[in-house]
């Protein structure tokens, strides 16, 4: 990425009226760092405690024993906190607005009305048998009801496991047989882009595979009255069931390192982790930096245009802006539907003054021109958000120029399923931008750049990313696989979470990352292993061995390239290209379409048997100089067919 000169100072009027300014975050950074228990002790405030905490951080990244609680003799409950605690002061405000696909469908619900709509979600829970502890999977649509399940498990102790409505019914069985879901809550078809998908026809494949019995109820809410199967016995309405409950349901009552959720992300290697995130720390670290980071004030209207899928959508369309009593904007489709101009038109109905979104929908619009936003004035937009993936400093110019009118600052915020919530980004009113950069550390983070032995690295240097010591909403597992939460943040560097990144701070100590350093490829800011497209890939009758590796694609961030290598008795072919194509949708879901399949009859290999990636990763970018040392393969004349048989893109 080339390095930009531009550097927008902070804006007088936000550091006038900012949460924080430079010299309030310099402070603030340096107490909670330097005496942790006291700066987070203070801010546990923030939050409603059912009892508050004494016992404020214990913690360890020692590789025999991670061991990471916060708030560890707190008890409150995450639903009184983005529900019952606003009631008094803002009832009768807007907590959700939900803004459909077909632009002339939207509404609103008050924080009574959500409360109320909760409640009666979590009596229906109780309903159905499901007890503190006990997991829910979520394979929702974009609609409130979404948010109202995850708070309703919360209200209950029971931990949701939400997966993103475009996974496929293998991802999703695998994702229920993991955590062992007694109930499904699904919809009849999500509409997107003015496309139905059928999400309840795909929980009934998913609950046909092994192991899914452990499912005893789904629970379908009609959102488009399309037709489905229904499996007596098991399937139940959700209209049914929840609107005769009672709108009242006490909440449990839950120590603050109970578990809040599982959210299964990918990695390097092997199934998809779930990660589990508890209570308090968690709910403290999201409405802290939900205020902070996109310096909200009350009565705004705050669009994080995420899907609830993705961790980013639990963090900053629910509990962030919840717990803070925020007006949070809920978008069911896509930024291209009915046109391209969508976007500002939605910021324009609904006076959105902060608007969180990726560097994919930047540049996908970027590519339209400066014309497609020419139907709205994005007026009411005071702050703008960039999270997913690097951001290049051309997508962010447009970005500032073009959707914020020269006038909003761009807070790129960097963080990871792992962390929870933001880690490292500007504050507003406190940090001059610089276009790619996601600048500075929040308030107790403490990252670090090493050499690949672990080495720190001193002032402006560039390495692997490194947090030093924990912070409140980090991950406090994989769930039932500590071991492996261990092996894959906490054995690289000794005593340091490894965040997979690669990064380089400036002689301003400003952080730019550069992207993974690890076997993850992160597409339109989706993350995704390329082990498991590999392990999707060779499970074809027809692929003998499959290398999957990104390339640098202008509107995705990273593309996803495959080389393949076909049984003797398998003829390379067109024809079997897109049936690979489609044979990798289908079974882990459109996200992961292969976007490029270069026939490989043989693959760059060591002599020990490795697949070299590196070189793979440099013919699919086009980069032939410094392809490096290849004297280690076990025949370096595969490189250079490989090259003679790239594929044009
Ligand atoms: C929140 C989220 C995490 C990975 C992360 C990194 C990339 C996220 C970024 C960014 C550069 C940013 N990433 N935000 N890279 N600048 N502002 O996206 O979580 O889906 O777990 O992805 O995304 O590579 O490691 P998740």
């Amino acid at each position: 990425m080339t390095e930009h000169q531009n550097v927008y100072p902070v804006r007088e009027d936000f550091a006038a009226s900012a949460w924080a300014d430079n010299e309030k975050y310099l402070a603030m950074y340096q107490q909670s760092v330097d005496d942790p228990e006291a700066f987070w002790a203070e801010q546990a405030k923030r939050l409603e405690w059912i009892k508050t905490p004494t016992r404020i951080k214990n913690t360890s990244f020692a590789s025999n024993n991670v061991d990471i609680r916060w708030f560890e003799d707190g008890e409150l409950n995450a639903s009184v906190n983005c529900l019952d605690r606003h009631l008094e002061q803002r009832g009768d405000q807007t907590a959700i607005i939900w803004e459909g696909d077909d632009p002339s469908e939207s509404k609103t619900l008050t924080y009574r009305e959500l409360h109320a709509r909760t409640c009666q979600m979590a009596n229906a829970l109780k309903e159905l048998g499901v007890k503190k502890g006990d997991t829910v999977t979520l394979y929702m649509p974009m609609i409130p009801e979404a948010a109202m399940a995850m708070l309703a498990c919360a209200r209950i102790g029971a931990i949701h496991s939400v997966v993103f409505g475009g996974f496929s019914p293998d991802a999703l069985a695998q994702r229920v047989v993991d955590s062992q879901s007694k109930v499904v809550i699904t919809a009849d078809e999500s509409v997107r882009g003015g496309k139905q998908v059928p999400l309840k026809d795909n929980v009934d494949a998913a609950l046909t595979r092994e192991g899914t019995d452990v499912a005893e109820t789904v629970l379908v809410v009609k959102r488009t009255g399309g037709e489905i199967d229904w499996h007596e016995g098991r399937d139940v309405w959700f209209h049914e069931l929840v609107d005769k409950q009672d709108s009242e349901c006490p909440a449990e009552t839950m120590n603050a390192e109970d578990p809040l959720f599982i959210l299964y992300t990918s990695g390097s290697t092997g199934a998809p982790k779930g990660l589990k995130h508890t209570t308090g720390g968690y709910l403290l670290h999201v409405a802290m930096t939900h205020q902070y980071v996109f310096d909200y004030t009350d009565g705004e209207v705050y669009w994080c245009s995420a899907d609830v899928g993705w961790v980013t959508g639990h963090s900053y369309i629910v509990y962030g802006p919840l717990a803070n009593g925020a007006i949070t904007l809920m978008f069911e489709g896509v930024p291209s539907y009915p046109t391209n101009g969508r976007l500002g038109e939605v910021v324009d109905k609904h006076n959105v003054a902060i608007l969180y979104t990726s560097p994919t929908a930047v540049r996908a619009l970027m590519a339209h021109g400066d014309d497609v936003m020419a139907s709205s004035t994005r007026d009411s937009l005071r702050l703008l958000g960039s999270v997913g993936e690097p951001i290049n400093p051309q997508a962010w110019e447009w970005f500032y120029r073009v959707i914020g009118n020269s006038r909003c600052p761009i807070v790129d915020t960097w963080w990871q399923t792992e962390t929870g919530g933001i880690m490292i980004s500007p504050l507003p009113g406190a940090i001059d931008l610089k276009p790619g950069s996601a600048t500075r550390p929040f308030f107790g983070v403490q990252p670090a750049l090493v050499d690949n032995e672990g080495n720190q690295l001193e002032g402006a240097a560039e390495g692997n990313l490194v947090i030093l010591d924990s912070w409140p909403g980090q991950a406090r597992s994989i769930w039932k696989n500590h071991e492996r939460y261990v092996q894959t943040y906490f054995s690289n560097y000794e005593g340091m979470y490894f965040t997979g990144d690669g990064c380089r701070r400036d002689e301003d100590g400003y952080y730019w990352i550069t992207g993974r350093v690890d076997d993850v490829i992160n597409v339109s800011g989706h993350r995704m292993g390329t082990a498991e497209i590999e392990s999707s890939l060779v499970a074809h009758e027809a692929v003998a061995e499959a290398a999957v590796v990104g390339y640098p694609h202008d509107i995705k961030g990273q593309g996803i390239y495959i080389y393949v290598t076909l049984g003797d008795e398998y003829e390379y072919s067109d024809e079997l290209k897109k049936e690979l194509t489609q044979w990798v949708r289908k079974d882990i879901g459109p996200i992961a379409t292969p976007d490029v399949i270069q026939w490989a009859p043989s693959l760059p290999k060591t002599r020990s048997g490795k697949i070299m990636r590196r070189i793979l990763r440099k013919i699919a970018a086009n980069e032939y100089e410094g392809l490096g040392d290849t004297s280690t393969l076990a025949d370096p004349s595969v490189v250079d067919e490989l090259i003679a048989n790239r594929v044009n893109r």
